[in-house]
């Protein structure tokens, strides 16, 4: 395993820490027990869930030089997680049959709680809510949710330690349920017992995740409509096959799968954590005659509360009278109507093209100008690229890579070619190139499809995914050919993916996306439940 995937633990013996053991290895994570003070002050992250009384504890960390070892990797702000007495021992003393001195980070003393003023049982067992504050960084998946607690003794939130404290609880008085500064984390509570059930959505297990990984943030599932009108007139959702959205059979009509609303409101209430609409037909259809894209924004918005995400056709436009609208102007019709983010699929391809050969930015693509106006959060690129077979890596002047199932003739590499005009025309710069060169430019976000697997249900193209997925710094979203829950799975365990879409499962009811984030959190990946 590499250094990213060890933990240090601080075990000296005196209980069971066997849960966090099995807690950190279920997490992904190989543990490096500490034998000497060096091994504390050379791990790249230590946890220490204190077990037993304060006293032994301490005396065992005052003889074997570890207490000072501590002391000096707290002070250098080394990555640690206390847990239990582990937060306990870090203040200046416990009445734990003491006074007891501890190793005094914290300014402050452990007491006991009080069974006789609260009217409390004591020991302190049971699930409680936490008050989390502003900076508490690894309890962010915690919210008020419930944490398991079992402890007769408690830190107490002062004047002296106020700038510590990340989190308080209330056991008939006031509690320090957790505490922080910089990249030092400790909880009074289990973590790694506060996780064993559904509904509490391992929140604990979050907790571990989060110091373990403070890079890491839920990923996302979201549901994707591709509308269009159909050849009646009505707006519907369709969706493709490799992009053919046309029946085989009956007079090759748009294949349609419902309401735009309907579907939108549905997802929502099923756990997408994001709707996306694309205007399949924008490129050709100038979006602002398109009155009917505004109102499935408008009414969707009103009671769906995730991002929604509106795409299609977002380009500078002169109409059949000879007005002249600027994408911003598209833009802003669509933020008004209830998009927080508008992508750009054709437009964004012209403006890399450009871009790459002249070196310079105009700031006159659309790209450019609406994320100058509404910040590059607001701005997402969708990318429909063909996979290209090829025998050879210098074959083409693009990005090429190898590719895990060799092309019909056995070719071992490909590249990806970027389409315009909804997969209709084939342009001259890879996705690789394309994903570059738009976050160069202000996209704060990649939709990356893949013809080839759009609608074939067997599976995401992880190959392409990684490939984007590691070479920009903003979120990718993978999209085209999930099939079943556990293509998303696959997909954030072999890319760097923040997102995952799909459409014809759902729209086709074959997978619901509950069943998408229970199995991702079966496979302990992080998701908003
Ligand atoms: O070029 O700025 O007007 O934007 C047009 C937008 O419309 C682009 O985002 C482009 O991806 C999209 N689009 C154009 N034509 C089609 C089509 O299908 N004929 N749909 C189309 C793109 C692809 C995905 C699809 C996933 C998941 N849809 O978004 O939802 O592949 O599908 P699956 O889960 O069923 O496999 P512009």
């Amino acid at each position: 395993s590499t250094s990213d995937s060890v933990v240090t633990l601080l075990d000296y013996g005196a209980g069971n820490v066997r849960s966090i053991r099995n807690a950190l290895r279920h997490l992904g994570f190989s543990i490096k027990d500490v034998q000497t003070p060096g091994d504390i002050l050379n791990a790249d992250r230590l946890i220490f869930p204190g077990v037993g009384a304060f006293a032994p504890a301490m005396d065992v960390l005052n003889k074997t030089g570890m207490g000072e070892a501590l002391c000096t990797y707290i002070e250098n702000d080394r990555p640690f997680l206390g847990i239990c007495l582990g937060l306990q021992l870090l203040f200046d003393s416990s009445e734990e049959n003491g006074p007891v001195k501890g190793l005094g980070v914290i300014p402050g003393t452990i007491g006991r709680f009080d069974s006789s003023a609260g009217g409390i049982r004591v020991p302190h067992i049971g699930w409680n809510a936490l008050q989390v504050g502003n900076d508490s960084d690894i309890l962010d998946d915690v919210g008020n949710r419930h944490v398991y607690f079992v402890h007769s003794y408690r830190a107490i939130p002062s004047n002296e330690n106020k700038d510590w404290v990340s989190s308080t609880c209330h056991y008939g008085e006031s509690f320090i349920s957790s505490i922080r500064r910089g990249n030092v984390h400790a909880v009074q509570f289990h973590p790694e017992k506060s996780g064993g059930m559904m509904f509490y959505s391992k929140v604990g297990l979050s907790v571990l995740r989060r110091f373990l990984d403070p890079k890491s943030s839920s990923k996302q599932v979201i549901a994707c409509l591709d509308v269009r009108t159909n050849d009646k007139g009505d707006l519907v959702v369709t969706k493709g096959d490799q992009y053919d959205v046309r029946e085989q059979s009956n007079e090759n009509e748009v294949r349609n799968l419902g309401k735009p609303v309907d579907l939108a409101r549905q997802y929502y209430k099923d756990g997408a954590d994001e709707i996306s609409f694309l205007n399949i037909t924008g490129f050709r259809d100038f979006p602002l005659g398109d009155l009917p894209m505004i109102q499935v924004l408008r009414y969707t918005s009103e009671n769906v509360f995730v991002p929604l995400t509106v795409g299609g056709g977002i380009r500078d436009f002169t109409d059949a009278t000879g007005r002249y609208y600027s994408s911003l102007e598209v833009a802003a019709e669509y933020f008004r109507s209830g998009a927080d983010k508008i992508s750009i699929g054709s437009d964004a391809v012209y403006a890399a093209e450009e871009f790459i050969k002249s070196g310079a930015k105009t700031g006159k693509s659309s790209l450019e100008q609406i994320s100058r106006v509404y910040g590059n959060q607001a701005v997402v690129v969708s990318i429909d690229p063909r996979r290209v077979y090829v025998n050879d890596p210098d074959d083409v002047p693009y990005k090429v890579i190898r590719v895990t199932n060799p092309g019909p003739n056995g070719e071992e590499y490909a590249w990806y070619q970027c389409t315009v005009s909804g997969g209709r025309e084939g342009r001259p710069i890879g996705a690789y190139e394309l994903a570059k060169a738009v976050e160069e430019l202000g996209a704060g976000e990649i939709l990356l499809n893949c013809i080839d697997c759009d609608g074939q249900g067997k599976g995401f193209d992880t190959d392409l995914v990684k490939l984007i997925s590691d070479s920009v710094g903003i979120p990718v979203i993978a999209s085209s050919g999930a099939g079943t829950p556990e293509h998303f799975s696959e997909v954030f365990e072999t890319t760097n993916a923040s997102a995952a879409l799909a459409a014809g499962i759902f729209h086709r009811k074959e997978v619901p996306i509950q069943s998408v984030k229970e199995h991702l959190l079966e496979k302990s990946i992080e998701v908003r439940m």
